[in-house]
């Protein structure tokens, strides 16, 4: 598998790139930062990454979109789309440590700004905006969020939503994962834990930040692994944590111990709010970034967040599958299942019966899997209406249908809210809910033609160009055109 350097190692090369290939759109009329913003986004994704270049009193400007097409993130890994998930999986496997620089001389610090003394305010510093409806007001959406472990010194990357408390003060949502076990062992010695908040970094950068790894992976050395060249990083002004040095902007604080305040609602990936509760807080030190820097938003719910997570999902939800069923050969989180509730498995089945074991050990391998479809070979997953013909052609409820009850699932799913009161489970019953497997793989043996696929011989072979004439007869009377 290649490992060639990829050539766009910062955000703004692979805008560049966009740009010089029709895919980025400049909005340079003055847009508000309160939901106007958002909605042009919004409209633009998946096809035009949005450079907003006025937005609010800002003279920063906004970007968003830039990873919101499967292929362009393909593309940013200089592979096919087919090889997508194989290229993620090893780097991964293969993670390049990182590579320290002078922490002076990173772009990401060439302008710094010391909250330490107060008097300063992040909202007049960087254009955030509010996205969605009921949002309780302005969000950091896309800020790569770095800590090290109080234990092993080995830091973890996740992204997490940010809401704009006050000039210095952010609330977080941190769930049950490796930030939350560092927090939670700093705050058990009575200790604040330093962080970095990296806003604008390359795609292949936020998509490592994504990967399902164990505890003490450090994801910024996948992103050196799909860049095939260790990611530079650099000491922040403030603490010890190290950041992608070609980040855009930096913000440097501490989580709080023993201090929760007011956090949401904030409109998340399912396409609901999640409520506002009380949450953990960061105080921020100091906000660095480049001369002329760009902040990146992500469109909540949108493509650009969808696949941010489903990409890193699928891949591990394939080699997971693989290591017990070799013959299963491609998957795919549906995005009308948010990118993460619906899998699609396609296989090819050797033994009756086991579409059903390829169901039940998706299910073990990650817990947001709500329902998940099991297809032939000859049924394209990343196609939603070729998975449904295959469930209306090749299922039967009585016979092809997996249903587990009283499982966990996501928490952030509503359907499994409905037996509480008020819709508001405590939080060891949140995600409470059922599994469903659907096999959609015909029988291995069939009477002739029962179930064969019809096709049209020559299909695909056929040379439109060739045998349609665009111009030169009338089509309707065969007359060329010239004798009209
Ligand atoms: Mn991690």
């Amino acid at each position: 598998m290649t490992t060639d350097p990829t050539p766009w190692r910062d955000l703004r090369a692979w805008l560049r790139h966009l740009a010089a290939t029709d895919r980025l759109a400049a909005i340079r009329k003055p847009v508000s930062l309160e939901h106007e913003l958002a909605a042009i986004a919004k409209r633009l994704d998946g096809r035009q990454a949005a450079l907003f270049l006025a937005p609010g009193d800002h003279a920063m400007p906004v970007v968003s979109g830039f990873m919101s097409r499967r292929e362009w993130i393909a593309e940013a890994m200089g592979v096919a789309g087919s090889e997508l998930l194989a290229r993620f999986r090893h780097a991964a496997d293969n993670p390049l440590p990182w590579r320290e620089v002078d922490s002076a001389a990173a772009p990401c610090r060439q302008v710094v700004h010391d909250f330490r003394n107060g008097g300063l305010d992040i909202l007049d510093l960087l254009p955030i905006p509010t996205h969605s409806e009921h949002d309780y007001g302005p969000y950091i959406s896309a800020g790569l969020v770095i800590a090290r472990n109080p234990r092993t010194g080995v830091q973890n990357v996740s992204i997490n939503r940010i809401q704009i408390s006050g000039p210095d003060r952010l609330g977080i949502l941190i769930l049950p994962r490796h930030l939350f076990a560092f927090f939670q062992t700093a705050e058990a010695a009575g200790d604040a834990l330093e962080v970095a908040i990296a806003i604008g970094v390359d795609p292949l950068t936020a998509l490592s930040s994504q990967a399902i790894a164990p505890l003490d992976f450090d994801e910024l050395e996948i992103a050196g692994a799909l860049h095939g060249q260790p990611l530079p990083v650099a000491k922040c002004v403030t603490n010890e944590v190290r950041v992608p040095a070609e980040a855009e902007i930096v913000i440097e604080g501490r989580l709080l111990p023993g201090e929760r305040s007011p956090e949401g609602p904030f409109g998340e990936f399912p396409k609901y709010y999640s409520a506002r509760e009380e949450r953990e807080v960061i105080a921020i030190d100091a906000v660095t970034h480049r001369h002329d820097p760009i902040f990146h938003t992500i469109i909540p719910a949108e493509m650009e967040h969808l696949l941010l997570g489903a990409i890193p999902r699928e891949a591990t939800l394939l080699a997971h599958l693989q290591r017990s069923f070799p013959n299963v050969t491609d998957v795919h989180l549906s995005i009308g299942g948010v990118g993460r509730y619906h899998l699609f498995v396609q296989m090819k089945k050797n033994r009756e019966g086991q579409a059903k074991n390829v169901i039940l050990g998706a299910f073990g391998g990650h817990y947001d899997l709500k329902q998940v479809i099991v297809v032939d070979d000859d049924v394209d997953v990343h196609n939603p209406l070729e998975v449904e013909w295959a469930v209306a052609t090749r299922f039967q409820a009585d016979r092809d249908l997996v249903v587990v009850a009283g499982a966990q699932g996501s928490a952030l799913d509503p359907s499994t809210t409905v037996a509480f009161d008020g819709n508001k489970p405590p939080p060891h019953w949140q995600g409470f809910g059922a599994k469903m497997g659907l096999d959609a793989t015909k029988p291995l043996t069939s009477s002739e033609h029962v179930f064969t696929r019809v096709r049209i011989p020559g299909e695909f072979e056929v040379d439109l160009d060739e045998v349609v004439s665009a111009t030169g007869t009338d089509a309707l009377t065969g007359t060329p055109l010239a004798e009209r």
